[in-house]
């Protein structure tokens, strides 16, 4: 059995995929710090659905789910930023062919509360990052770590995105170099400095990475975590909470779906569903000894504007009135810009996306409907700005 080391594994992605990989035959070992509930309680923000203790998610899935002994997942928890002695000694325990890492503060806006919170935010996510570069190049240079990046990374320049790379031609010599990125937080600086240096260890050590350009994932439940007991970490709230999932939430709960600005920002996006298949395919497709590749994993780019629309109508379908809202931009970010990002590499190794439609925005809904009576409605709007 190949031994599969997820990073991150309490959260909004890293517990699906967990389970995912668990169910298709890896020996699945699960990590995380416990630090996004922590934000939760000094943020008084709570994912839509009680999650149980990170430690009785992984037992409800090994006594109730598991079909077999192999599927049984085995839970830590572990600071990865803080305690590089803890995370060697499981490198040395379980010598992974592969790691998914998402063990990172990943949201914009807390990242821009203040001094704290930047350093917190830089210092986890970059410390954790060299701590993991280090176990590998130490235990088992030869393993495949994927990273999730984020195509924030970039930002939205006025040239087309490639996939990580760009080749130039300066004063009639060609070179390629990492594609030039202008993020827009603390966080998403972050994972620049991540990317630097993966390449880097890529390039000096032969590490084997692949970095994911994540785009802004939406969708409530996979086909296992819709069950009883196994549900992922959704949330509405504004620091936690993405364009789409919060633009449900407030249309379930009567609140005025929040565009920032004018609405007119386009952003990548993928369903939750289509996490899962992409980091399948990377996983399936590695990167060679020595490369840092870099894929784009999004599945259509759409402005705030047109999502609020497709939001508004498909809950109107299910007697819904949702009400759209323009308010202030608590960001700094251009609203009229040029966006056209590549994500070819997943395409050519045959994934096939779900898009955003009025059919995934019901299913979504509907799933959600039940617990919207306990949503917390002060914490929809923003109250963290870029410029304070
Ligand atoms: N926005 C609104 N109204 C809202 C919430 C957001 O108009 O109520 C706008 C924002 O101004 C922004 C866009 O929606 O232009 C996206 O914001 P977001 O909060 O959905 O996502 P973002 O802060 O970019 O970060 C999220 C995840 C992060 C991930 C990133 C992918 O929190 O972990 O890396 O999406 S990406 O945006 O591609 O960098």
């Amino acid at each position: 059995m190949k031994r599969l080391l997820v990073l991150g594994a309490d959260g909004y992605l890293g517990f699906p995929v967990s389970l995912y990989f668990a169910s298709k035959g890896w020996s699945v070992h699960a990590v995380d710090n416990l630090s996004k509930r922590h934000i939760e309680n000094i943020e008084d923000i709570a994912p839509l659905i009680n999650l149980p203790a990170f430690k009785d998610r992984f037992f409800e899935w090994n006594e109730n789910y598991a079909r077999k002994d192999s599927e049984k997942i085995k839970s830590y928890i572990l600071d990865i930023a803080t305690n590089n002695r803890q995370l060697y000694k499981l490198f040395e325990e379980i010598n992974p062919d592969a790691i998914i890492h998402f063990a990172e503060q990943p949201s914009a806006p807390y990242s821009m509360k203040g001094r704290s919170e930047a350093v917190n935010t830089q210092v986890n996510n970059i410390t954790g990052t060299l701590n993991l570069i280090f176990a590998i190049k130490k235990f088992n240079p030869s393993c495949h770590l994927v990273k999730l990046g984020t195509m924030g990374e970039y930002g939205t320049p006025n040239i087309d995105i490639e996939e990580g790379w760009l080749n130039i031609n300066h004063n009639n010599r060609n070179d390629r170099v990492l594609f030039p990125k202008k993020p827009g937080s603390f966080y998403h600086l972050s994972k620049v400095h991540d990317s630097n240096n993966l390449e880097y260890s890529c390039r000096t050590w032969g590490l084997r990475i692949t970095d994911l350009n994540q785009g802004i994932v939406y969708g409530s439940h996979t086909e296992i975590t819709k069950n009883n007991n196994l549900h992922t970490s959704f949330h509405y709230d504004s620091i936690f909470g993405t364009a789409i999932n919060r633009f449900i939430s407030q249309g379930l709960s009567g609140n005025p779906i929040t565009i920032y600005g004018t609405g007119n920002q386009t952003r990548a996006y993928l369903h939750i569903d289509d996490v899962i298949k992409c980091i399948d395919i990377a996983l399936n497709n590695p990167a060679k000894e020595g490369e840092f590749k870099v894929r784009n994993q999004f599945t259509e780019f759409k402005s705030i504007n047109e999502l609020a629309s497709i939001v508004h109508d498909a809950l109107l379908e299910i007697d819904y009135s949702p009400e759209i809202k323009r308010i202030e931009n608590p960001r700094v970010e251009e609203d009229s810009h040029y966006y056209n990002p590549k994500n070819k590499s997943f395409l050519d190794l045959g994934l096939k996306a779900k898009n955003i439609n009025k059919n995934v925005i019901i299913d979504i809904a509907k799933y959600l409907e039940p617990y919207a009576k306990s949503i917390r409605e002060y914490s929809f709007m923003p109250n963290i700005k870029w410029k304070n």
